[in-house]
């Protein structure tokens, strides 16, 4: 009804990050008045950075089927709600829609062929990074793809969330590992089947870098300017 709807806008705005989700989830089941309300949610907060709360209301109107849903999105949100700022005039769109659909593993293939493009047409062509490539990366294309993962997954991954993890354990990789879920004793995780592709993974386990040529090339991407920039 109108007033459960009403309640639910004042809880929108006003409740804490576990109490928003929930009535997000509650308003995608409304119907067109729920949709209203994300609709009218997201434009008050677009000046502001956005949160994976953004995200989780993005997602419900990227996925409804309903007119206005899809026309506001056209008109406001034509490449999402992260600006995909990039200093070499990559696009960032493609992977933007994958994380917008929570298809994280079609997202972590494409994260790494971006990241290809950051490094040049060798790169592109070679199909894996050199940890000199990664240093000299613009802070802001970082950002932007890291600002991607974030807001889709509920804060849960990017490389800005494995950073702080890394640090936290003293950037000891034995015990980075077995955390973010890519080590189970002295087992590797095995690419890609082994990996868990959804948001019951542990925090920081997506994206992923192959560990095949070493730990240099995601020391440098960990160690990078752009998240002491943030
Ligand atoms: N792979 O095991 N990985 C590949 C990871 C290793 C291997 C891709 C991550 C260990 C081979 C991604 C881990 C290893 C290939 C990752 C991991 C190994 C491959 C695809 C846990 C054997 C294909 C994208 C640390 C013991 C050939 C890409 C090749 C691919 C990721 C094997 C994303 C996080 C040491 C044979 N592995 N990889 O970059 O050259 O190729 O890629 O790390």
């Amino acid at each position: 009804s109108p007033t459960d709807i009403d309640s639910l806008r004042q809880t929108l705005i006003a409740g804490s990050i576990q109490v928003q989700q929930q009535t997000i989830s509650q308003l995608a089941q409304l119907g067109d008045g729920g949709l209203d309300v994300l609709m009218e949610f997201l434009l008050k907060r677009r000046e502001n950075q956005p949160t994976w709360i953004d995200g989780k209301a993005y997602q419900v109107l990227y996925k409804s089927d309903a007119p206005q849903a899809k026309e506001f999105l056209l008109s406001w949100f034509p490449e999402g709600i992260v600006p995909l700022k990039s200093e070499r005039g990559i696009n960032y769109n493609p992977l933007q829609q994958l994380l917008a659909q929570q298809d994280f593993q079609a997202a972590d293939r494409t994260t790494i062929e971006k990241m290809c493009e950051i490094s040049g047409p060798t790169a592109v062509q070679r199909k894996w990074l050199y940890f000199t490539e990664v240093e000299n990366y613009p802070a802001v294309d970082l950002q932007t793809i890291n600002n991607l993962w974030l807001v889709h997954s509920e804060g849960k991954f990017g490389f800005s969330v494995q950073r702080e993890i890394w640090l936290s354990l003293g950037k000891n990789w034995e015990n980075f590992w077995p955390k973010i879920g890519w080590k189970q004793g002295n087992n590797w995780t095995r690419y890609p089947h082994e990996f868990t592709w959804d948001l019951s993974a542990p925090r920081g386990h997506l994206p992923l870098s192959n560990q095949l040529r070493g730990v240099r090339v995601f020391a440098s991407l960990l160690s990078h300017a752009a998240w002491t920039q943030l």
